[in-house]
């Protein structure tokens, strides 16, 4: 690897940081370096500003002239809640950046390095550009596609299976190692999102339960056609301390909808297809719209399978026991979905870990 590639890959690690609490911006990362010494680091800061350059310029101090900087997508250059970052590198000093990605923000695309390189700087882009184009991919799709990614998340046996059979009591089935990674995941994401069927039949509560996060409270949304979340679930009676948002389909009742929002749930309304359940894409453009760009689905296999069909899963990960259900049960994925995720035309696998006895396995979908 070189020097520059390592500087990258430490700028991406500092950027992840900012993942699940900067929405509506990207997180992004900055280093400063000189003589090959780190001299200022910078991420994206909770709530998007500052960006990630100007605290990587402010820790670095006069020591930034003549220095290179790193950032993990392109420095902005337009006017928004704070000026350039292209403007404050620019009066730094700073003799060379090197940049992972184009923003495609239309606000910036192309513009920002334009400007630095109009000013003297040499720019050189491209640099781990496909591991940028994963940590930025909720702003990405925000800005290209009006929605925000989804991270699709689901727990199977080693037979394949996501529950027992109807009416069977719930199954437990990855260990606290892979439950910790959960709860880090929904920390990493704006929000957690289920289907209205898994959040009757598990009554989960979606928050991060890990020491020093809990004040992470990624948005909890539950897709509820026809408003049938009891008002008695824990996602509603902890309403007024976790921030909680139903999206219905068009028609729904209005007086369940008032009931929910009388113990402090959001409802929002997105169009049905033709069958009466919510339509994927209006949900997801609405999410969009309000600022979210990464969503963490934790299923159940009915809005898993419709995700994957409808080209909407960006990330699948698996977590697998070493425990089979040895019976026929709840299929964690169906036979078309399963059959996408080892498509080597629709997904790439991009890891496998494990995690206690669990096996963790990661795919991408291929824009
Ligand atoms: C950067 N560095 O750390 C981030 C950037 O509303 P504003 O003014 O904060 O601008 C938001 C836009 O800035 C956002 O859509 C994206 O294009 C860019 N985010 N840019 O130079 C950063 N977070
Ligand atoms: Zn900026």
């Amino acid at each position: 690897m070189t020097d520059d590639a390592r500087f990258m890959a430490a700028a991406l690690n500092f950027a992840r940081r900012g993942l699940g609490r900067v929405a509506p911006n990207p997180a992004v990362g900055a280093l400063i370096v000189r003589d090959g010494v780190v001299i200022g680091r910078g991420a994206t800061a909770p709530g998007g500003r500052p960006h990630a350059e100007v605290l990587a310029l402010k820790e670095a101090g006069p020591a930034a002239a003549d220095a290179t900087l790193y950032v993990t997508l392109e420095p902005c250059s337009h006017h928004g809640h704070t000026p350039p970052c292209a403007d404050a590198i620019i009066a730094a000093g700073v003799a060379r950046v090197v940049s992972a990605l184009e923003d495609p923000d239309p606000r910036v695309a192309g513009l920002g390095h334009r400007r630095l390189r109009a000013a003297g700087i040499a720019v050189e882009t491209g640099l781990l550009a496909e591991e940028a184009r994963r940590a930025n991919l909720g702003h990405i799709l925000r800005v290209t596609a009006g929605r925000p990614m989804v991270t699709l998340k689901l727990a199977e046996t080693a037979d394949g299976f996501a529950a027992g059979p109807a009416d069977a009591p719930r199954l437990k089935i990855t260990g606290a190692v892979a439950n910790s990674r959960v709860h880090m995941l929904r920390a990493l994401h704006d929000a957690v999102m289920v289907g209205a069927g898994t959040a009757r039949a598990d009554d989960p509560q979606l928050t991060v339960r890990l020491p020093g996060l809990e004040e992470r409270k990624p948005l909890r949304i539950v897709l509820d056609s026809h408003l049938r979340l009891p008002v008695s679930s824990r996602l509603v009676q902890t309403a007024r301390s976790h921030p909680t948002l139903i999206i219905a389909a068009e028609g729904a009742s209005q007086e369940a909808a008032a009931r929910l929002a009388d113990h402090g749930v959001e409802v929002a309304w997105a169009k049905a297809d033709s069958s009466g359940r919510i339509d994927l894409n209006a949900a997801l453009t609405l999410l969009g719209a309000r600022g979210l760009t990464r969503i963490f689905c934790e299923g159940g296999p009915r809005l898993a399978a419709a995700l994957i069909a409808c080209g909407l899963a960006d990330e699948v990960i698996i977590f697998q026991s070493p425990a089979r259900l040895g019976q026929a049960g709840l299929p964690a994925l169906d036979a078309p979905s399963r059959a996408a995720l080892v498509d080597s035309a629709l997904y790439r696998p991009v890891g496998q870990a494990s995690a206690g006895e669990d096996i963790i396995r990661e795919y991408e979908r291929i824009i």
